[in-house]
């Protein structure tokens, strides 16, 4: 493994603030001592580190754009960027335990609850105390999520949810799952359901080839009896989870990155280093041609997101560019796993080095949250003003 080297191609450090630096900084120190020397094993062994949970709580990275008075960091959402792509460098899956509990579990809370239930829930969640996870995917309906099936009727103080969600990231392990599902009149609304609650099973979905060190599962829901006060009353229709989506759909975007810079890095070292013909294969013309695409797209990249979370500061950021960023992005990260992987030769293939892992978790990320398609219909929708998807 070599040290790692981050991509300021551009000179974007010029562009962050002494906050946002030492955010980075500490997330990246942390990754480096408390990730990258366990995450090859735990992904062989297909379990998530759990144990890391407390600590990114710890660290700041449940909730940073949370207001404080609920137990957030009140940052920015260049802040929040900055603190994806560390984790992403670390492993798709650790980014992914931080943007289901920030952006899929707080910020649905935060934006759409009552003040109890954000009394209630946010502080501990954003300490790791408590760990949530969001129940939208079906078994039948991913890309379509409007046609769910899963509803609730009322029956006096409670509320009985029937249905299932599939391909839900830490259910096995969540305290409490936000679970959107249609009212007797069809409209969707979300509910927070506690862990524990008769009918309420969570199975482990096994044999992934990608995200292994991320917990992914099933919630199911037999005759379950939720409290009234546990209904989000802010909001109505699929608007609700969309918004969040729009939420996680931006961090993706940056913590894509995350994973590119340490596929770039680490080829780049390689190729520096290796010798064929008696001569390091960074001389090579097709190698330098790769090295130098990866530092282009990671610089585009860098710049996208740069301006994409200003636009969130100021609250002008489309869905539609959030979508554009994070296929991008995610693209981008892809083809640098694979194409990296092939400057290393077979030894790209081992665990000595990142981008097998990084490869395959990118074949998730690459699908969930909006696949790669469906983000670009989605673009396609916002220039021509014709949906693809009715
Ligand atoms: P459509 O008719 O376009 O819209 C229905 C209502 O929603 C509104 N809306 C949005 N609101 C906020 N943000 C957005 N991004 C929104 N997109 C649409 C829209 O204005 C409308 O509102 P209203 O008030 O008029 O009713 O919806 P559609 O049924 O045609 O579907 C299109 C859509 C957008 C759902 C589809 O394109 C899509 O995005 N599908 C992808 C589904 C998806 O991304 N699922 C992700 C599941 S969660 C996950 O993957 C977590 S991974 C976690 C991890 O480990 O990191
Ligand atoms: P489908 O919707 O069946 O799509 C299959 C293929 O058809 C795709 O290539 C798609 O692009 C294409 N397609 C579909 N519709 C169209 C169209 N109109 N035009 C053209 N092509 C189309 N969900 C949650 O709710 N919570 C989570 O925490 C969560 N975590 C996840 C973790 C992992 C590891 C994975 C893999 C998924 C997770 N998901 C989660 C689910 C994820 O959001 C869905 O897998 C995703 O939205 C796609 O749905 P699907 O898999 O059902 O594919």
């Amino acid at each position: 493994m070599y040290p790692y080297k981050p991509v300021d191609y551009f000179g974007i450090d010029e562009l962050l603030t002494e906050e946002h630096k030492i955010i980075r900084s500490a997330i990246r120190d942390w990754v480096s001592r408390a990730v990258v020397p366990i995450i090859e094993k735990a992904a062989h062994d297909h379990k998530f580190p759990q144990h890391l949970l407390k600590e990114m709580g710890e660290l700041g990275a449940f909730g940073p754009f949370i207001p404080e008075k609920y137990g957030g960091a009140g940052l920015d959402y260049i802040s929040y960027g900055v603190i994806m792509t560390e984790l992403e460098r670390g492993d798709s899956g650790i980014r992914s335990a931080a943007s289901v509990q920030t952006s899929l579990v707080m910020f649905p809370i935060h934006e759409f609850g009552s003040e109890e239930q954000k009394q209630k829930y946010l502080p501990k969640l954003a300490t790791g105390e408590m760990i949530g996870c969001f129940g939208l995917t079906e078994p039948n309906h991913g890309s379509d999520p409007g046609s769910m099936e899963t509803k609730f009727k009322e029956d006096g103080d409670f509320y009985i949810l029937n249905g299932s969600k599939m391909w839900i990231t830490n259910s096995t392990i969540a305290d409490i799952a936000v679970v959107w599902a249609k009212d007797e009149e069809g409209t969707v609304r979300g509910l927070i359901v506690e862990k524990g609650l008769e009918g309420f099973a969570a199975p482990e979905t096994k044999g992934k080839w990608s995200l292994r060190a991320s917990v992914t599962g099933e919630l199911v829901f037999d005759n379950v009896k939720v409290p009234r006060e546990n209904l989000l009353p802010n909001v109505k229709g699929l608007k609700g989870p969309l918004s969040c989506l729009n939420s996680a759909r931006y961090g993706i975007a940056w913590g894509a990155i995350g994973a590119a810079m340490d596929c770039y890095n680490t080829a780049l070292e390689y190729a520096l280093e290796r010798k064929q013909f008696n001569k390091p294969i960074a001389s090579f013309q097709l190698i330098q041609k790769k090295l130098a695409e990866f530092v282009t797209e990671i610089t585009k990249a860098q710049l996208l997101v740069w301006r994409l979370g200003n636009l969130r500061n100021e609250e002008k950021a489309t869905p539609a560019q959030i979508s554009m960023a994070k296929r991008n992005n995610v693209s981008m990260a892809l083809q640098i796993a694979r194409e990296s992987r092939q400057i290393l030769g077979a030894m790209g293939i081992t665990d000595d080095f990142p981008m097998m892992r990084h490869m395959m978790n990118l074949e998730s990320v690459i699908t969930y949250e909006g696949t790669h398609d469906i983000h670009l219909l989605i673009t396609g929708n916002d220039i021509t003003g014709i949906s693809a998807f009715n």
